[in-house]
């Protein structure tokens, strides 16, 4: 029997293309993704000619969209949620581990899972002038970051802004994400376009970008500054800035796997079956700030 791929490959020349590609969930990454993901992850690795790969996003909406929530609220326990979690974050940090340079072509929204996908590529590229571009939406939905957010974010753009992008769930512009230092570079044309001359220039080691700090951080903050939640829970909140601030001292792979305890230990609270289960029932904006 055909079995319909979600996430699919290409060559150009001596660049791996991988596109994500579930259009009807605005191409979020649930187990199946995830397990082709690992496959062409392999295939980057082992295969000379290539020398750089580029991630993307099929359509011209969105990057991804998130993890799958429908996925995520079919999980019963704290086990279960700490469990989906290591599968995104060791499927993602493949990304990290290949060894030749990735470049994200964020062609679109990327929220929560896929936020933390990018942030697991060399570079990120964004078109420019996008109002709503990426964040960390996951606390409307009873969640904390599960795919290393809490822990990337604040390596990439200090704990100031990271832990006020997860704690409020507000998306930030593709203006802001530049500024932020969130994204690389953006785009007046075609994002792949760029992305993939961009790939072909780091695996040929003509360009150098900075990496990120894989180590404990020396600049963690005792606490973080208030910052107003709203109607966002107050648990939940409690989960995310103990994974912050926990990893922060942590290196990057202890601090993916605590953030992963306190992914599961939202699956504790009534805010989390509530968060999950409206979005299932009423849709995506029934408590969304956007
Ligand atoms: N999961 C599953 N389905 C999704 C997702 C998602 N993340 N995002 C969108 N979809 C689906 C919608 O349900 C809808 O399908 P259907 O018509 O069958 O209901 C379809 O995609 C189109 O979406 P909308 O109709 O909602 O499109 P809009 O243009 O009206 O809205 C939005 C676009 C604003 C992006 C909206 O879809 C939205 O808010 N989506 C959810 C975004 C979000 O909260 N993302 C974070 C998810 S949590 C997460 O990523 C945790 C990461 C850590 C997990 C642990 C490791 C794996």
């Amino acid at each position: 029997p055909w079995e319909v791929l979600d996430v699919l490959f290409e060559k150009k020349g001596n660049v791996g293309l991988i596109t994500i590609r579930r259009p009807k969930a605005l191409n979020a990454l649930n187990s199946k993704v995830f397990k082709e993901l690992d496959a062409y992850c392999e295939i980057i690795k082992n295969d000379p000619e290539i020398k750089a790969a580029v991630l993307t996003g099929f359509g011209n909406k969105a990057f991804v969209a998130g993890a799958d929530i429908k996925e995520m609220a079919g999980l019963t326990d704290p086990a279960q949620g700490e469990a989906f979690a290591r599968k995104g974050q060791i499927s993602s940090a493949n990304l990290e581990k290949i060894g030749k340079p990735v470049v994200a072509a964020m062609n679109g929204l990327g929220l929560g899972g896929g936020c933390e996908i990018a942030m697991c590529c060399t570079a990120r590229i964004a078109p420019k002038g996008l109002r709503m571009f990426a964040g960390q939406p996951e606390v409307n939905l009873g969640l904390i970051p599960g795919m290393g957010g809490t822990q990337r974010l604040p390596r990439l753009i200090g704990f100031e802004k990271a832990a006020e992008m997860i704690r409020t769930a507000g998306p930030i512009s593709s203006e802001q994400a530049l500024e932020y230092g969130l994204v690389t570079e953006l785009v007046e044309g075609d994002v792949l376009v760029r992305a993939i001359e961009l790939a072909r220039e780091l695996g040929e080691g003509k360009t150098k970008v900075k990496m990120m700090e894989m180590g404990p951080l020396s600049n963690v903050p005792d606490k973080l500054p208030d910052v107003d939640i709203g109607h966002l829970s107050r648990a939940i909140d409690k989960l995310a800035v103990q994974a912050i601030l926990e990893g922060g001292s942590m290196t990057l792979e202890d601090g993916l796997k605590n953030e992963a305890k306190r992914f599961g230990e939202c699956w504790k609270t009534e805010d989390n079956r509530i968060g999950l289960q409206n979005f299932v029932e009423k849709g995506a904006r029934s408590k969304a700030p956007f």
